[in-house]
């Protein structure tokens, strides 16, 4: 059982060592511990730090590529290496690395793919009450997309299982913690979470600069993974709704006309019609994403196939 720890960094120097100082030696349950540092093109010292702290892997990106591409090419360099289970910790040492034990031992028990740290946002001091309200309010409708029930979808201290890590396929450039939430939903992985303690803020944060764009951006990934994965929803959720809107102008015409009122009520006949077009094209759209969305399924397995070939069972 082989566990490789993998830490994302841009421009980390100076927090760096206290991750590494604070993962452990040893773990029950696993022989071997690697530790691999995706340096996205920081300009200052981390890949130097890293190397001098004997750190076993160094993915290095010769400019800014983005969390979630540095999460796929880490990912990808663990599984080459022979990695069983992959954890993902931030390089500012805002998790507590020592409690990496406790948060594998749900997949080497074999009860879950994929573990997510808790970290009890509504106990962390330097959250805002809004901060607070938003992030449960994303868990939230993560979870309903995803049919989860985790309390902290955003969080990015995670351990993956192997077949975890086949399954899924990261492809938007934000937010990959909440996409892979809700791939796994849909792919019926097993997902389970435990409560840690976060340790107290080092800087602030660089993904970003305020909760607003936070926000917007959950919000745009949220909506992509369910569009990509359940686009009947949306679609047909859409088309009825503008079905319904076009049928009430429709029935009030038809009112009108057989009481014999007076006029000829043409808009009624406008509004009904062009909701009901728009009620279609939404009805089309879904059947054209949905017919997508199997290809994407049959890609998928495909993927897996390769996958399974690169990595090895
Ligand atoms: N690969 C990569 N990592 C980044 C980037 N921006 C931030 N990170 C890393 O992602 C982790 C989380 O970033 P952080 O600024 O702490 O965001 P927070 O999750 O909002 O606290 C840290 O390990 C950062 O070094 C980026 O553009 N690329
Ligand atoms: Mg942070």
């Amino acid at each position: 059982m082989k566990l490789v720890v993998q830490i994302p960094c841009l421009n980390e120097e100076r927090t760096l060592p206290l991750v590494l100082a604070s993962i452990p030696k040893t773990i029950p349950g696993v022989d071997e511990i690697e530790i691999l540092v995706v340096d996205d093109g920081s300009s200052d010292r981390t890949v130097e730090v890293a190397r001098e702290h004997g750190v076993h892997h160094i993915v290095r990106h010769t400019r800014n590529m983005g969390l979630a591409r540095s999460f796929r090419d880490g990912v990808d360099h663990a599984l080459l290496h022979g990695a069983d289970i992959v954890v993902n910790t931030d390089g500012d040492n805002q998790y507590p690395q020592q409690r990496i034990g406790d948060l594998v031992q749900p997949i080497l028990r074999g009860e879950a793919d994929i573990v997510v740290a808790d970290r009890q946002t509504a106990s962390i001091e330097h959250f805002s009450p809004f901060k607070k309200t938003m992030q449960r309010i994303g868990s939230r409708v993560v979870n309903v997309a995803a049919g989860t029930d985790l309390p902290d979808a955003a969080s990015g201290f995670r351990a993956y299982s192997k077949h975890a890590l086949i399954r899924l396929n990261v492809v938007t450039r934000f937010s990959y913690c909440m996409e892979t939430i809700i791939q796994a939903g849909y792919k019926r992985l097993a997902i389970t979470s435990i409560p840690v303690t976060t340790n107290p803020k080092t800087r602030e944060s660089r993904l970003f600069r305020n909760i607003g764009e936070h926000m917007v951006q959950s919000g745009v990934a949220i909506t992509r993974a369910y569009l990509m994965y359940r686009p009947y929803v949306v679609f047909a959720g859409l088309g009825l709704l503008l079905a319904i809107g076009g049928l009430v102008p429709f029935v009030r015409y038809a009112i009108l006309m057989t009481i014999g009122s007076d006029g000829s009520h043409l808009q009624s006949l406008l509004v009904g019609a062009t909701l009901l077009m728009g009620a279609l094209l939404s009805f089309a759209i879904g059947v054209l994403a949905d017919l997508t969305r199997i290809n994407r399924t049959l890609s998928e397995d495909t993927l897996d196939l390769l996958k399974l070939q690169r990595y090895g069972d």
